[in-house]
């Protein structure tokens, strides 16, 4: 009997490619036919065929509040009452900005886009602009968005100029972008050494999250602090992905490395399209109509999610808001480790903020090589197993997951009894 989730799958395939708008929801890292989903409260999504599942994707980040949340909700009516778009200056956008530089101190002045890509597209232009220099550095495993210069993995040696990870990338453009190994402090002292004066930014996620979550080793961010000082490249953290989920202000604040540039996205759209780069004052203010470098946006500042992510924000920042969502993610990854253990499967799994990673491994990767040592299958047995016992998780092994704060007792110990079966698949 065909499901609806696999009719409306065959339906969408006719017209959008692969069915998807994005291409990880597909399931061809996983396998098997994704779930449409029709609704969404708190930790639980409602699929087409009418099962719940208690969500630990959170739309890959933004709905760390949970889903409909009343006054987030309540926000964007209220904001979509008054207005879809203007195009033009608001008030909210002002309040979001100062929101954002109160949050993240080391953003002294910030421009709003509408996506995570959008914001490190431009924050590699505004660094190639502020410096006049052409090469970009980022590392094997860390993803920022889909623009150009950053769809590159490592050369032959990681010291070698990128190549291509996408058709349609011309090897031109790869070629200004370098591919270090994350966590490789002598690698990032050698490039310095050779090539520091001709690096316009390094760009990382401080704590990655796209290639299963995979923590900074001691020292790895502040070689990178220090190497961007002495040569006078920029330096970006991507928080798009870690931003009020690792700490209130994000990596940086956990790890007390101040960056040149931040980007943003996921939590301060509250699920609505945001994102957003920023940082210090002479180098923002290089960006057009200031400055020579352009970037630009027709729904950039959109009032209606401008509004879902101020009240998100609002509620992020309320006391023990952190301190208890890292609560329940530590609670959470505790009874996996205990769950796998009792069932005798090599793995296991950490958190930081309300990130975790799972790993069919002996122990948390602390690089991308060491992350391809991960079962694959045995993730993709258990993420089936546990779909089918109403648990949604990151659909690819190489993906974090995310606890919201609507996450609680009841969630976690339905998740524990599902990963209990899950664990023997
Ligand atoms: P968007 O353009 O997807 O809003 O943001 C790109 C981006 C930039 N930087 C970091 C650190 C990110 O994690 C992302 C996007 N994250 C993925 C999750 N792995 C989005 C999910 C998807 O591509 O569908």
């Amino acid at each position: 009997m065909t499901t609806r989730n696999e009719s409306l799958f065959e339906r969408a395939r006719e017209r959008i490619p692969a069915g998807v708008n994005s291409p990880v929801r597909a399931f061809r890292a996983v396998g098997g036919t994704p779930p449409f989903f029709e609704r969404a409260s708190g930790a639980w999504l409602l699929d087409a065929d009418g099962k719940r599942y208690v969500d630990y994707v959170g739309s890959w980040g933004p709905m760390v509040l949970g889903h409909t949340h009343p006054q987030v909700v309540e926000a964007v009516q209220a904001a979509a009452a008054m207005a879809l778009s203007f195009g033009a200056p608001t008030e909210s956008e002002i309040e979001l900005a100062e929101a954002i530089c109160r949050l993240v101190p080391s953003v002294e002045m910030v421009r709003l886009v509408s996506s995570g890509t959008e914001a490190t597209m431009s924050a590699i232009r505004l660094a190639r602009g502020h410096t006049g220099r052409s090469l970009i550095v980022k590392f094997e495993g860390c993803y920022h968005g889909h623009a150009d210069s950053l769809l590159v993995k490592a050369g032959s040696g990681a010291l070698t100029f990128g190549h291509p990870s996408s058709a349609g990338v011309p090897p031109e453009t790869a070629a200004h972008t370098l591919v270090l190994d994350f966590n490789d402090i002598a690698q990032v002292e050698t490039l310095f050494k050779e090539k520091g004066h001709q690096i316009a930014c390094v760009i990382v996620e401080p704590v990655a999250g796209n290639m299963n979550l995979v923590l900074p080793k001691a020292g790895f961010l502040e070689s990178l602090r220090e190497n961007c000082s002495r040569h006078g490249a920029v330096l970006i953290f991507d928080e798009v992905m870690t931003g009020f989920r690792v700490a209130l202000g994000g990596a940086q604040a956990r790890y007390g490395i101040k960056p040149d540039l931040t980007t943003l996205g996921k939590v301060i759209g509250g699920g609505l399209p945001v994102g957003a780069f920023g940082g210090k004052r002479d180098i923002m203010e290089k960006i057009a109509p200031l400055g020579p470098v352009y970037q630009a946006g027709t729904l950039s500042g959109n009032p209606v999610a401008v509004a879902a992510g101020l009240a998100t924000l609002k509620l992020v920042e309320e006391k023990d808001f952190q301190s208890k969502i890292e609560k329940t993610t530590r609670s959470l990854v505790d009874g996996l480790i205990e769950e796998a253990r009792k069932a005798k499967t090599v793995f296991c799994a950490q958190s930081i903020g309300s990130m975790f990673g799972l790993y069919f491994r002996a122990a948390p990767p602390t690089s991308f090589a060491e992350v391809m040592q991960c079962d694959k299958d045995r993730f993709n047995r258990f993420f089936h197993a546990m779909l089918e016992r109403g648990v949604y998780l990151a659909p690819s092994a190489y993906e974090a997951g995310f606890v919201s704060a609507a996450h609680g007792p009841t969630e976690i110990d339905a998740t524990l009894a599902a990963a209990r079966e899950a664990f023997k698949a």
